[in-house]
């Protein structure tokens, strides 16, 4: 694949870039919390059925991904950030902040981390609309910070809701000369959709994934193996 010095780059990410960090894929984890299928525990009417379920799903991730690090992979992503002259888009599927953590770490200023799908680090009060960096649980309803109401949910984009910054992600990948999508099943839209749209901007498009996604056939090359290593060797 030839790149020019200062070609513009989005990368995508799901969830297999935090596997070897220990963070559960949504295949790996069989799809299944507490007998329920994530894709109906991760929805605004299962909030609205059961939101102790549902709050009980993110307290436990949230807590989780707390206890685990950065690894190969997000650090070698990092350092791309720093050193390319070109642009950097990284969209990431993933709730964690490991990539932050991976940038703060690389001392890379503005990392551009669009997370699509919300963070788990943060709580949205559905009140006053604002966001709140947040470590603690939710079970206990506690009261948002801006305006006192006990109306915090997880800051995530649930099934059949909006991603987040969509308007930007396009905008990058229909100016991008390569798009790398890494650690994703290709399973959910509209993440999954984007290689389609990069192909038809002009971008060249490579997939570093375990095994071939979904959308494998879409892409000009596919590596198949873990992120730590894939990821580190097309880095270098
Ligand atoms: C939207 C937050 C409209 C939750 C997530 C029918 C009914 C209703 C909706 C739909 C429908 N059909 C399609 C839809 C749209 C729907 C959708 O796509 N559904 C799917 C199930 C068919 N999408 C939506 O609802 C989205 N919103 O469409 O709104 C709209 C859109 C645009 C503009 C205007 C309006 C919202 C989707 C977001 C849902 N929220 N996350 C949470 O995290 O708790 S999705 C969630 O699942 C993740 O964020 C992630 O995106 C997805 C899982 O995907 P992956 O990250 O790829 O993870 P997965 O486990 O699947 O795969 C891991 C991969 O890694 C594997 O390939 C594995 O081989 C690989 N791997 C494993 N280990 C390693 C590795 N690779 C490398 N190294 C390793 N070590």
């Amino acid at each position: 694949m030839r790149l020019k010095a200062d070609a513009n780059i989005v990368i995508l990410t799901g969830a297999g870039v935090s596997a070897e960090s220990g963070i559960d894929t949504f295949r790996d984890s069989g799809g299944l919390w507490e007998q329920h299928r994530v894709e109906d525990v991760a929805t605004p009417e299962a909030f609205a059925r059961d939101p102790e379920l549902v709050l009980r799903f993110y307290d436990m991730r949230r807590a989780a991904i707390q206890t685990c690090e950065p690894n190969a992979a997000h650090h070698a992503l990092a350092r791309l950030q720093r050193a390319w002259a070109g642009q950097v888009t990284l969209v990431t599927q993933n709730v964690d902040d490991l990539h932050d953590r991976a940038a703060a770490t690389a001392g890379v200023e503005d990392a551009r981390v669009i997370h699509m799908h919300g963070e788990h680090l943060n709580a949205w009060c559905t009140a006053c609309d604002t966001r709140s960096r947040w470590r603690a649980t939710l079970i206990e309803r506690p009261a948002c910070p801006a305006c006192g109401e006990a109306a915090l949910r997880p800051d995530i984009v649930w099934f059949g809701e909006i991603p987040y910054r969509m308007d930007e992600i396009i905008a990058a990948v229909e100016s991008a000369d390569l798009f790398v999508s890494i650690g994703t099943s290709g399973a959910v839209y509209p993440a999954a959709g984007l290689v389609r749209m990069a192909g038809e901007a002009g971008a060249q498009t490579l997939e570093l994934n375990l095994e071939p996604s979904q959308g494998s056939h879409w892409f000009d090359e596919a590596r198949h193996g873990p992120a730590t290593r894939l990821v580190a060797q097309w880095v270098e």
